[in-house]
């Protein structure tokens, strides 16, 4: 114990070091795309980022990857507080943004290139302005979920000295919120241990912009919902889709729990009811939001490469909430095209005036990064 101490002070310096740096501007050196000749937004690439599993990052990736993340949770963000008061880290300005946008970019055909842009755009954020040069991560659910894993509870994704932290403590739901009770739900209150102890969660709950919200970062774990939509087998008919249109739609279920897809099956078997991941809206307020939805991006690329290169013009989907083709129907809004806007507000981090569209991020090699492991339905 007194040797942990002594080692956990000295972490705690280097914590306090790299803010320090982080703080002054030291690492606001752009490194990777934005080629300036380039009219494309994402520019030429001087190299391939290839994204990996985090079990599989050194450690020393993995510590360096903890401490970006927290450099960009406590400098200051770019959103004026005459916009959004509550809006105050640089981390702030990209859960804002996604805050209010989230009945344009959910349920919609450019969900996943909206996510694949946002997840692109911390990792750029990370590495010019917080440092990172390690491997991005991303959260292979096959290995914490269904037979012969250790269980969603006891993923060493969560350690509580160099990782995310796990579950909070387990809080009953109140009354109000009773028709919203996630099944299996198993916590709801704080994180307690990792990297993102103490963190606060400036924004929300919900839409609410002010502050005044404030709280900790909570989890409220559900393994029963990780087995029904993490599994092996629910990815596998994932996959099996045979358009983009019938990918998304699976990809994102419906809006009911019953409904899950994937993408659900993460918010809602790590955030459950009460947790960050679980709010519509503020679920990027967990920096486990990544992890998700760089698998689910990963997920997107292995379909995409099943029949390539056709399928990086494979898109469609309403562009408006909820507003899918169903036969006798009339739809509200046209379908999303491959020239639907995507846009991130204050937490933009492409040239600026240079406007990104759903065709900028259907490659993402484009985007100058790569996974180094993609699904086979075949081998699922
Ligand atoms: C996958 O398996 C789980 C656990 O047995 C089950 O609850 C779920 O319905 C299955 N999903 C699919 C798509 O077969
Ligand atoms: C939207 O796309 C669907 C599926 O491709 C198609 O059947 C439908 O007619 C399209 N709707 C509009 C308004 O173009
Ligand atoms: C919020 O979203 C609206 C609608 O998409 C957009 O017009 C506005 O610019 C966004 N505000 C900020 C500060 O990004
Ligand atoms: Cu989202």
């Amino acid at each position: 114990m007194a040797i942990l101490s002594v080692a956990g002070r000295r972490i705690m310096t280097f914590v306090t070091l790299v803010l320090l740096l982080c703080s002054t501007s030291v690492f606001s050196v752009p490194t990777g795309s934005g080629g300036s000749t380039s009219t494309k937004p994402f520019g030429t690439c001087k190299k391939i980022w290839v994204r990996k599993e985090w079990r599989d990052l050194t450690l020393v990736d993995r510590f360096q990857y903890l401490l970006a993340m927290n450099c960009i949770l406590s400098k200051p963000g770019r959103t004026p507080r005459s916009i959004w008061a509550g809006a105050k880290t640089r981390y702030d300005d990209l859960v804002a943004t996604h805050i209010n946008q989230t009945f344009e970019v959910h349920y919609v055909g450019h969900f996943l290139p909206f996510h694949r842009y946002y997840t692109w755009t911390i990792e750029k954020m990370l590495r010019d302005e917080a440092g990172y040069t390690g491997a991005f991560p991303y959260w292979d659910w096959h290995r914490d979920v269904g037979v012969g894993t250790p269980g969603l509870a006891a993923s060493a994704i969560w350690d509580g000295i160099l990782g995310f932290g796990g579950n909070g403590d387990y809080l009953p739901v109140p009354p109000e919120q009773a028709g919203f009770a996630v099944p299996g739900r198993t916590g709801g209150g704080c994180v307690k241990n990792g990297a993102f102890k103490n963190m606060v969660v400036n924004l929300g709950p919900g839409k609410d912009f002010t502050g005044n919200g404030a709280r900790c970062l909570s989890r409220d774990f559900s393994p029963y919902f990780a087995g029904r939509y993490l599994a092996k087998n629910q990815t596998k008919v994932t996959l099996q889709a045979k358009n983009f249109y019938d990918f998304d739609v699976v990809v994102e279920g419906g809006p009911s729990f019953e409904a899950s897809g994937v993408h659900g099956g993460g918010h809602y078997s790590i955030g459950g009811t009460l947790g960050i991941m679980g709010d519509l809206y503020v679920s990027p307020g967990d920096p486990a939001f990544w992890l998700h939805h760089a698998n689910l991006d990963r997920v997107w690329w292995s379909w995409q490469k099943l029949n390539y290169p056709a399928r990086l013009t494979d898109f469609g989907g309403p562009s408006c909430l909820m507003d899918y083709y169903v036969p006798g129907k009339t739809q509200a809004c046209p379908n999303a095209t491959l020239d639907q806007p995507l846009n991130l507000g204050y937490a933009d981090m492409v040239k600026a005036n240079v406007g990104v569209k759903v065709r900028d991020v259907m490659n993402i090699l484009d985007m100058c990064y790569d996974y180094d492991v993609l699904l086979n339905p075949n081998t699922l």
